[in-house]
């Protein structure tokens, strides 16, 4: 951001503010330009490509109107997503030996996208039941697709269900629910209106919940010394939220570490959260069933807090764990006191969804209600899903042995040791844009791999960048 214009949106966020914002849309505004003011004061523009947008918002004042007769003129073209734009880069390269392994797309030993074999049998079902029509859904989507999936993630003997004190949304995937909870906490929540979020996270982490209308900030999460957890630094900072604040917690493979804490190392993070600060968890779940290949295993640290009797908001994809990325299916479950407040929690969800999309699409929900609700499809989804994992954890081992056998320098247990879809190989932008320019491998700036790209194919390759480029920048590394 050149500094004049800077300075242009620091006026305007004081100006909103020196005018009294009292209704809610201001007071989400202010909260949203402050963001943006922070992400560029803290040099987060490269993962928060929608400060462009403000910039040319701010140069209005400043530069007369070239264009003139479009009332859009002065739009700049603004960078690509962090994540998705590597895979517009991607597209753009005819090398017949590139590689993606950007963003989290799971991908076949032949290197292809994978339809689920259940996923087939319940479109075929779905096709052939004549029963079926295009009526709108409810706001908040099938009924019984959200109790399977509250249950999918609570546990089916879960006495929250029970006491029927879960509110659930079909929303559309991880994001959409992520969003939906971020704007009903703006609304809603009696604490402060911050969420803090881990650090590193997910990069949209940082855009979904400003927009929301919620103040973000980050707590220390991993450490680059020890490529592990910065368990005492997470604690800490936990400690030093405001009483009430909402934090967010990845619900097992941590997106972009791979860094998950043991259960023990939970057990300590919950007591800070429950008993020292009444802190407000909200589990982002974008990958239950792909880090260990169990859906309880994964869901372990959602339900420990649940059990204790305390609140937790929960988002659920089934993007990767179904492999219904673009079918945009997931779903919001909101964990109260009570029953009642859990009915009134439902009648403001719908307030919250009903202006912004009326209601969410029915196909990817009917297939994930037809695979839950029948214990054959159940059954032989597990199967499947495990054998997503299994082949990403075998990656690991492979691209462990192939640098082995290189002699990279360095040490690379972590790739071994991280959970999940990614490995965050510490390796720099610099050297991650040399692999790229020189071995056609796409992948994040921030050093991370998407293991579900690899096959035994273009393990060498990746290999053979990653050694070059170790040795050739060899004072890069993380
Ligand atoms: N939460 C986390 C932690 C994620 O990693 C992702 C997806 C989501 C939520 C949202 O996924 P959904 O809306 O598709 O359900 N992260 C991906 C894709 C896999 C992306 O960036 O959109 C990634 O490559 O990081």
């Amino acid at each position: 951001m050149k500094s004049s214009s800077f300075l242009c949106l620091s006026h305007l966020v004081h100006n909103v503010y020196q005018s009294g914002c009292i209704n809610y849309f201001a007071d989400v505004t202010c909260v949203s330009l402050q963001r943006l003011l922070e992400a560029r004061v803290y040099g987060e523009s490269e993962t928060f490509p929608v400060v462009n947008a403000f910039d040319s918002m701010a140069s209005l004042n400043l530069s007369s109107a070239a264009g003139a007769g479009s009332y859009f003129a002065h739009v700049e073209q603004a960078p690509e997503d962090p994540i998705l734009g590597i895979t517009v880069a991607f597209n753009k390269d005819p090398s017949p030996v590139k590689v993606n392994l950007g963003v989290g797309a799971y991908r076949t030993e032949d290197g292809k996208p994978l339809v689920l074999d259940v996923v087939r049998q319940a479109e075929q079902q779905l096709i052939s039941d004549e029963s079926r029509n295009k009526e709108y859904l409810g706001i908040t989507g099938i009924t019984h697709f959200n109790r399977l999936s509250a249950q999918l993630i609570l546990g089916s003997d879960s006495p929250a269900i029970a006491e029927k004190r879960v509110a659930t949304a079909q929303c559309l995937s991880g994001t959409g629910s992520l969003r939906v909870g971020g704007e009903f906490l703006a609304r809603h929540h009696s604490g402060p209106k911050i969420i803090y979020v881990p650090s590193p996270t997910w990069g949209n982490h940082f855009k979904i919940f400003p927009f929301a209308g919620l103040e973000t900030k980050t707590y220390r999460y991993y450490d680059p010394k020890t490529k592990g957890l910065d368990y005492e630094g997470l604690l800490e900072d936990l400690r030093a939220a405001p009483k009430g604040a909402v934090v967010l917690l990845h619900a097992c493979a941590h997106n972009p570490t791979g860094v998950d804490p043991s259960q023990e190392q939970w057990e300590g993070i919950r007591r800070v959260i429950r008993e020292e600060k009444q802190l407000l968890p909200f589990f982002d779940s974008a990958y239950q069933g792909f880090a260990s290949g169990s859906l309880d295993t994964d869901a372990w640290a959602v339900r420990r807090f649940v059990s204790d009797g305390g609140e937790v908001f929960a988002a659920q994809s089934y993007a990767k764990n179904m492999g219904l990325y673009g079918e945009r299916v997931g779903a919001l479950s909101i964990i109260v006191k009570e029953a009642g407040i859990a009915t009134r929690v439902e009648s403001q969800l719908k307030l919250v969804i009903r202006p912004m999309y009326s209601s969410p699409p029915t196909h990817g929900a009917a297939i994930v209600t037809r695979i839950l609700s029948s214990k054959k499809l159940f059954d032989e989804w597990k199967v499947e899903l495990k054998s997503m994992a299994d082949r990403i954890i075998s990656m690991r081992h492979e691209l462990f042995e192939a640098l082995k056998a290189r002699q990279t320098p360095g040490n690379w247990e972590h790739i071994l040791n991280q959970i999940g879809m990614f490995t965050f190989t510490g390796l720099s932008r610099e050297q991650v844009e040399y692999m790229t320019r020189e071995f056609h491998i796409y992948m994040t700036l921030d050093g991370r791999i998407s293991m579900a790209g690899l096959n035994s194919q273009n393990v060498p390759q990746l290999a053979d960048a990653m050694h070059s480029a170790v040795v050739d920048f060899p004072q890069s590394s993380k």
